[in-house]
């Protein structure tokens, strides 16, 4: 079953060049059909991964290890995208020049917080059947980005953060799934410019975007 596809990653980490971490708890590998510019997925090593998210997480300490991976995806966007976008950041350049001055300043600016970049989270009703938490830039461009429901998976609530965990039996995110989540308008994540269902038109207005957002 191709929903079965990311199970060979944990199954044989060593097989595959797309991991790019792996310890007991999980692996860290690059989605092979990116929707940002930078898009990694942690894939739990547990007993409950073929699990829907909202019951897998129900074990607290599958949360609280999972956690701790997400966050170490993270740090792996954040440095992946200094690598990528420093030369063109002003707020990076600040701290070089400052840095690299005769007389430097005592203390540095602080330079970008690529961490500021990043959106993570579960999709509230997975493509895919084992489970994965998404960690990735929240650009949003990239050429498999083609349809609007690729967007608004991830610009909605339909993309539901490990802070939501766990879930009480009465909350409203288990119910986001089952809504009108798909079909809302396209809206730019960064000027709220409203895009109806014109998806190629979000798409040249978010290459635009991407190219203010990296000089930030
Ligand atoms: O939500 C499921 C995610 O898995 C999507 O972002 C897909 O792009 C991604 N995906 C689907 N199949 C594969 C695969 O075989 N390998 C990898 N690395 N990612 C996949």
């Amino acid at each position: 079953d191709r929903r079965d596809g990311l199970g060979v990653y944990t199954a044989d980490p060593y097989a595959y060049d797309r991991v790019l971490y792996n310890n007991e708890n999980a692996v860290i590998i690059q989605d092979m059909f990116p929707k940002s510019s930078v898009h990694l997925l942690v894939l739990p090593k547990s007993d409950r991964n073929l699990l829907h998210p909202f019951k897998a997480f129900e074990d607290p300490q599958l949360l609280a290890d999972i956690k701790v991976e997400v966050e170490r995806a993270k740090q792996m966007v954040a440095s992946e995208l200094r690598r990528k976008y420093g030369q063109f950041s002003k707020s990076e350049q600040a701290r070089i020049q400052a840095r690299d001055a005769d007389d430097p300043p005592e203390v540095l600016p602080e330079g970008r917080d690529w961490m500021k970049e990043i959106i993570t989270g579960v999709h509230a009703v997975p493509s895919m059947n084992h489970l994965h938490v998404h960690v990735m830039s929240r650009d949003m461009v990239n050429d498999c980005l083609t349809r609007s429901a690729h967007y608004n998976s991830f610009q909605t609530s339909f993309l539901v953060p490990l802070e939501k965990f766990p879930l009480a039996d009465d909350d409203p995110v288990r119910r986001i799934g089952y809504g009108p989540w798909h079909t809302v308008d396209l809206v730019c994540w960064r000027c709220k410019e409203n895009f109806g269902n014109r998806v190629t038109k979000l798409k040249a207005h978010l290459a635009e975007e991407h190219d203010q957002w990296k000089r930030e």
